[in-house]
């Protein structure tokens, strides 16, 4: 496995593979196995968790690296064989969520900034003994009428440029998040807003970054796509998400960045991977552009394992589609009728 800080990032955005981000916490996983009616304990976190990790077409194919949380990092699969060391006998880079969460940013209301800088020396030390080789630090940025305030912008950025700093001190490459909602509980914004803040953001973000001397070169990014919120009244189309997103990280990313793994954030799995694939069809690109999807490569998975040993099988049939899909999407070259065909 790679050590040195660029290999490692070049290897999380290889050619024709992404990042799959399987480091829900407990509130969220327990969400996921709400929907189909399966208790989270922790054994059920780990079977779930171990049928992807042993989807072997999969990880060796389309998946450079798994974001991991804390639980996963320390667990063994059935036979007794550490989480961290399937998903390296598979060729995938394991990766280690650090934050600890978006919280009410004071004097803000509903805004949020995300901690976990206090004693993160130490873990994440910790977390390279364990294996991990890359992090993950999530920041969140609502869109409503009166938000995002500069504050809670200025905030969330100096939390990552902070983050990264010492990931990179750690020998670890860390994956830069910072979330521009399409979810919220408020937002109705259009894609031109969206535009308007995720410039904004990635501007901020880029200029502490520098600040905090981070080396652009052992970083990945991992923005939200430029798009409409869900509830917003006026749909954009793939092709202008595809031309927006790639023209706001023009301007905002620098070269030196060896690639981009965008989240998927609540759009459709389908829609996901549409978008990616214009993007990349679009060419002439100065980093890699790829996916680090959470929900649009899991939801597929989770409804058809269902909590069931037997239908492991169909579960890992459903990963491998959605992973194959992305990895030619990350190409440009995904097709509406080769989605059709292979399912
Ligand atoms: C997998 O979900 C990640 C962890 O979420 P919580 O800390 O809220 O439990 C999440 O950060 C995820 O990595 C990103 O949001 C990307 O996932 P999506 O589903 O947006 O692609």
């Amino acid at each position: 496995m790679a050590e040195k800080l660029e290999d490692i990032a070049q290897a999380m955005v290889a050619p024709g593979k992404g990042i799959l981000a399987a480091d829900e916490s407990s509130g969220t996983i327990k969400k996921r196995f709400d929907q189909i009616d399966t208790e989270s304990t922790e054994s059920n976190r780990r079977d779930y968790r171990e049928m992807m990790f042993r989807a072997d077409d999969a990880m060796r194919n389309y998946i450079s690296g798994v974001i991991l949380f804390d639980e996963t990092l320390r667990q063994k699969a059935a036979d007794g064989t550490p989480l961290v060391d399937v998903i390296k006998a598979a060729g995938a880079v394991p990766g280690i969520k650090v934050d600890k969460g978006a919280k009410p940013l004071a004097l803000h209301s509903d805004e949020k900034v995300t901690e976990g800088l206090d004693g993160l020396r130490e873990r994440l030390a910790e977390y390279h003994d364990l294996g991990a080789r890359f992090a993950k630090w999530r920041a969140v940025i609502d869109i409503t009428d009166t938000a995002p305030s500069a504050a809670s912008i200025a905030a969330n950025s100096h939390a990552l440029a902070r983050y990264a700093a010492l990931c990179q001190e750690a020998g670890i490459v860390p994956i830069v998040e910072p979330e521009v909602l399409m979810d919220g509980p408020e937002s109705r914004h259009d894609i031109d807003r969206c535009y308007d803040v995720t410039v904004a953001t990635l501007t901020r973000v880029f200029a502490d970054l520098h600040e905090a001397r981070v080396a652009l070169e052992g970083i990945v990014l991992k923005p939200n796509m430029v798009i409409a919120a869900k509830n917003c009244p006026t749909q954009a189309s793939a092709a202008e998400v595809a031309e927006k997103t790639v023209r706001c990280l023009k301007t905002c990313v620098p070269a030196a960045v060896p690639g981009i793994a965008f989240l998927s954030g609540g759009q459709s799995d389908e829609q996901a991977t549409e978008n990616l694939s214009l993007m990349n069809a679009m060419g002439s690109l100065p980093w890699a552009l790829t996916f680090s999807y959470g929900r649009a490569l899991q939801q597929a998975a989770l409804k058809a394992w269902g909590g069931k040993v037997e239908n492991v099988a169909a579960a890992q049939r459903a990963f491998t589609h959605r992973a194959r899909m992305n990895g030619l999407a990350a190409q440009g070259t995904w097709s509406g009728d080769q989605e059709r065909q292979a399912a």
